[in-house]
């Protein structure tokens, strides 16, 4: 008898897999080669906003260490690398001169991946704002709409010949609530008024960094955006709980989606929200450089939301500080969005990561659904996609994550189900590569696939790591 192989279940050809970091959460060396501070270097060095005063001075030292950690992308089998620039790197000065130094920097990582045959994915805005253009106001000022689109068309122009592949932010929802709402992000600022301001420059940055990408890029360039889009449930199927959920879908979705792909804001969220502000930050020919085409939109995804409408209970447990509208960024901690008068975010059953976030896997095949249902045309590409764990290293040194193992199966598979239902997903980016700088959490959330001893900075593969290199060999899980 011959022994047969399990049986695959297998994505399309071409499908991408790789893996994602970012700058400030990875890179440190944050002050040789020109770099100026980013408004997270300013942040993290403020007393009490970081868990245990970490800092993204060190990080995992991926400036220094970049060759050996494509080396390990290479072993692991990875087809697609996704990380961010730092602007404050290639445009010290916020807008203005180049530093050709800083633009080296990711001009070698390029060429070191390129040789490894791993495909780089270039993210331009990662939250890193420089500190320079903080001291100009930051994202309140439209002018830094300008400033982005400059800085995009520096990196297209270097990197441009061997990348194919621009996204302009990451998660604009994170930049937007969580640093001018909650606070619990960079710049913190506690302003609601100013968080959908915030989003409008994003969205404005967004469309100028595009019509300065495809200026720069060969035809082939390819152009996408990142959002963290949420999967909004109601809690009962009441009409009231219903309206509350479709409330923090516009406010967490729509407010982006639509502007991008549709040319427009949702008529009920201006209204809803003009308690707050009357949106005159929007202003005449926004929305024609807001909409411009993109190629690809990446979906990051980690966990579903529950949404309730105000009750008298409700108020009284948010009044208490257990119950706002909570984002899934910011774990366990009390937070604040615009309009939260209008619906309440419930904490969930688990199991949970180490984030207490809900772990759910289905609950991304409903959104890739949706998401195509609701904007057809666009390829879909996760992004992000991941989660920590209290990983213990093993007698052997290694992590045992079976965890992790099981969270990355459940997703992929739901991804398949998704592809299965004609959804065009092109590729899966496990968020992270290494245990890094996890914003407000520190260096006290490890989400990487491949462990990193903070101390000596050694790099050991998990199980989960040995797992997904075994995915991508065969294109698919076993059953
Ligand atoms: O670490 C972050 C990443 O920077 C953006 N998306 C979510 C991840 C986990 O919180």
């Amino acid at each position: 008898m011959t022994a047969t192989n399990p049986p695959v279940r297998a994505f399309p050809d071409g499908f991408v897999w790789g893996s994602a970091t970012s700058s400030y959460q990875i890179e440190g060396s944050v002050d040789v080669d020109g770099r100026s501070p980013s408004i997270w270097d300013v942040f993290s060095h403020t007393p009490g906003r970081v868990v245990g005063g970490d800092t993204g001075d060190v990080a995992v030292e991926h400036y220094q260490r970049y060759r050996d950690d494509v080396a390990l992308m290479s072993e692991l089998g990875l087809r697609g690398y996704r990380f961010s620039i730092a602007w404050s790197r290639v445009l010290p000065g916020g807008t203005g001169a180049v530093n050709e130094a800083g633009l080296d920097f990711y001009s070698r990582l390029v060429d070191e991946l390129l040789a490894h045959n791993v495909d780089p994915l270039v993210t331009l805005y990662h939250w890193d704002l420089p500190q320079v253009l903080e001291e100009k106001g930051g994202w309140l000022n439209r002018d830094v709409a300008g400033y982005f689109a400059e800085y995009a068309a520096a990196v297209a122009g270097r990197l441009g010949d061997r990348v194919t592949t621009f996204t302009t932010h990451n998660e604009p929802w994170c930049a937007a609530y969580l640093g001018y709402a909650t606070g619990v992000h960079a710049p913190g600022h506690t302003n609601n008024a100013e968080s959908l301001a915030v989003a409008h420059h994003l969205n404005l940055a967004h469309g100028e960094a595009v019509g300065a990408l495809r200026d720069t890029l060969p035809a082939t360039g390819q152009v996408s955006i990142t959002l963290n889009l949420q999967n909004v449930r109601p809690v009962s199927d009441s009409a009231a709980d219903v309206a509350a959920a479709a409330h923090v879908e516009r406010l967490s979705n729509d407010i982006f989606l639509d502007p991008i792909l549709r040319g427009h804001y949702p008529e009920e969220l201006i209204r809803e929200t003009s308690h707050i502000t009357d949106w005159s930050f929007v202003h005449d020919g926004d929305l024609e450089q807001i909409s411009r085409p993109i190629d690809i939109l990446g979906v990051n995804y980690y966990s579903p939301a529950l949404v309730a409408a105000p009750t008298d209970d409700l108020r009284t447990r948010a009044a208490a500080g257990g119950e706002w509208i909570n984002d899934p960024q910011s774990g366990d901690r009390p937070s604040l969005w615009p309009g939260t008068d209008l619906a309440y975010a419930l904490p969930q059953e688990g199991p949970y990561t180490a984030m207490g976030w809900r772990v759910e896997a289905d609950s991304l095949r409903e959104l890739l659904e949706r998401v195509h249902a609701d904007y057809p045309g666009i390829p879909l590409i996760v992004t992000e996609n991941g989660a920590a764990y209290d990983d213990q290293v093993g007698s052997d040194g290694v992590v045992h994550d079976d965890d992790r193992i099981a969270y990355f199966d459940g997703h992929i598979g739901a991804i398949l189900d998704a592809v299965t239902a004609g959804v065009p997903v092109t590729g899966y980016f496990a968020w992270s590569l290494l245990d890094n700088f996890e914003w407000a959490w520190g260096y006290s959330k490890r989400f990487g696939i491949v462990h990193v001893d903070f101390d000596t900075q050694q790099r050991t593969p998990k199980d989960s790591a040995h797992w997904y290199s075994k995915v991508i060999a065969a294109n698919g899980l076993s059953s």
